[in-house]
């Protein structure tokens, strides 16, 4: 094969003339129509410039074209780095001048705000709308309709996906063809994905879950995908007659237990529904199998990763539990001081080896081998045990992370923010249950003596430079940081303390 990750799940689909991507408003795009706009978008990239392991930033609506970038991506060998559509000038900033990206595409509404970033730091920019229109889309348009695919090797990186760590900044982990390719197939076979499957995909297409599992399994069994834009309850209520499939985060499936016009009847002829991103209450595993029948398949993964673990197809999916190690994933549970193997049954952190690992961080050689080991096995950072049926638990988190509506938060990143704030002394930021996002963001700032700071002006200024699923929903002002005698702050302290504000985070 010249460029594996291509040719499996795109290029065998050439001449195939069935449907690929199902719009909302019925009309259809086949393989075939795929592939032929991929390879015009290859030849745009090319024109530019741009040639194998460039990396292309792009911060771009769900839509067919924004999928088709991800192909052309693939076939030119470019790098490719999608991005949260919620972030700011500033954290698209700081992804553009890391990855060293050669070329950003955004929705032309952003383009004012980062024609500055993009002169600074030397990339070009282009633009690529939510309707398909774009700066990209024209330089594309009479271009031809095949392209000679760029040979790659199974090690050749793919893509980078920030995510964000303990210390504040993300990291760009890089993936290879062969961490996407090797996942897709062991995907596909787990879960029995055919080409007669239809993949209800509400999923945002900037993460590993809607862009690397949801896509890269569908291309990989040849099937279709209902591709809504965002997750909206009466549409996917309106759809899911048409799927024989769903993934989605927890809230997916809280939102639809939370309506009555989800019943069983609905529901009676899909295959199969799958959570993950976030832990799934096993209460709503079990309310959702007592209204529909169906045992949702809970698996888990991670950007550096992959998918690791998954449940069954067949026998037990068992609710509040990720299932067994896929094939070829090695999974340890080890002594989080010592890295010693723990016995069976234990708690330990949890440390996964196999061709789903990715390569390492981009240029940050320290933090790659601070969590990847020398013999291959990652340290993920959650905490888990194995069960005497060799069933995975993740029972808490060794890494000071918030999940909330399958974003992961890190609160080191707001309290940089707030800790500069007129006033503030020093800051920490915790999660706290939210009914429908599973966490939500509470901000607790501590002022210097003498001073009284502003929270609507911390709020305003929080908002110009942070995403908004990361704002602090509540800030609140108190004494001092409770602090164990190694003088790190007792986050458990505060959760509880300010459980009570539970019922305000979830109005807001
Ligand atoms: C939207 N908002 C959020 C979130 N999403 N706030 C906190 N957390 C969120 N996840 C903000 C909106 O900007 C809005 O702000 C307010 O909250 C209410 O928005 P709402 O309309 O209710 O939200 P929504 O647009 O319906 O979105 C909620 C959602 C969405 C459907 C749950 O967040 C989503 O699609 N999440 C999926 C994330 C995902 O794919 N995760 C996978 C990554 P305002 O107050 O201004 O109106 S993890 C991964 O890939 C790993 C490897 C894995 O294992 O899969
Ligand atoms: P990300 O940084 O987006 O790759 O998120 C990965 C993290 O999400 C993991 O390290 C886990 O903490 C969490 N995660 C993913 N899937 C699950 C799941 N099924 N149950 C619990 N946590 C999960």
């Amino acid at each position: 094969m010249t460029n594996p990750l291509f040719d499996r799940l795109f290029g065998q689909h050439a001449e195939s003339e069935a449907p690929f991507l199902r719009l909302a408003d019925d009309a259809i795009v086949t393989h075939r129509d795929f592939l032929n706009r991929t390879a015009q978008f290859a030849h745009a990239l090319t024109k530019q410039g741009l040639s194998a392991g460039d990396r292309l930033a792009a911060q771009v609506e769900k839509s067919p074209e924004a999928l088709v970038l991800y192909a052309a991506c693939v076939q030119t060998g470019v790098v490719f780095l999608p991005l949260n559509t919620a972030y700011t000038v500033d954290e698209l900033t700081y992804f553009i001048e890391n990855s060293g990206a050669k070329t950003v595409v955004c929705d032309a509404s952003r383009a004012d705000g980062l024609a500055p970033v993009a002169t600074k730091l030397s990339a070009r920019l282009e633009t690529l709308n939510a309707d398909g229109s774009g700066t990209l889309t024209e330089l594309a348009a009479d271009l031809p309709t095949s392209f000679p695919t760029v040979e790659r090797s199974k090690d050749d990186l793919a893509a980078f996906l920030y995510t964000s760590g303990t210390t504040g900044r993300s990291k760009g982990a890089m993936l290879t063809q062969d961490n996407l390719l090797s996942n897709a197939l062991t995907l596909a076979e787990y879960w029995r994905f055919t080409a007669s499957d239809v993949l209800l995909h509400a999923l945002p297409i900037f993460h590993t879950h809607g862009l690397f599992v949801a896509t890269n399994i569908t291309l990989a069994a040849g099937g279709s995908m209902i591709f809504l834009p965002k997750f909206d309850l009466d549409e996917m209520l309106r759809q899911l007659p048409k799927a024989t499939a769903m993934m989605g985060v927890p809230t997916f499936y809280t939102r639809l237990l939370g309506d009555e016009r989800f019943n069983r009847d609905l529901v009676s002829h899909m295959r199969l529904f799958v959570s993950g991103s976030a832990p799934l209450l096993a209460e709503t595993h079990l309310r959702f199998e007592e209204r529909t029948g169906h045992r949702i398949l809970e698996r888990y993964g991670m950007t550096e990763t992959n998918m690791n673990t998954s449940n069954p197809y067949d026998g037990e999916r068992r609710a509040g539990t990720v299932g067994f190690p896929l094939p070829g994933v090695e999974l340890k549970i080890t002594d989080p001081a010592t890295g010693a193997n723990l016995e069976q049954g234990e708690v330990g952190q949890i440390e996964v080896r196999g061709p789903n690992v990715f390569k390492g961080y981009w240029q940050m050689p320290e933090k790659t081998a601070a969590e990847l080991r020398e013999d291959g096995f990652f340290i993920t950072g959650d905490l888990g045990r194995i069960d005497e049926d060799g069933y995975v638990h993740i029972v808490g988190r060794n890494k000071d992370l918030i999940i909330s509506g399958g974003y992961n938060i890190y609160p080191k990143e707001i309290e940089q923010v707030l800790d500069a704030q007129p006033g503030v002394l020093e800051s920490a930021v915790i999660g706290l249950p939210h009914e429908d996002f599973g966490e939500s963001v509470m901000g607790l700032i501590v002022a210097k003596p003498g001073e009284q700071p502003d929270i609507e002006e911390i709020s305003g200024n929080v908002r110009k430079v942070l995403a908004r699923f990361k704002h602090p929903r509540v800030i609140s002002i108190i004494d001092e940081l409770p602090r164990n005698t190694m003088g790190k702050v007792q986050k458990n302290v505060l959760r509880e303390r300010f459980a009570e504000f539970r019922d305000q985070s979830v109005k807001s």
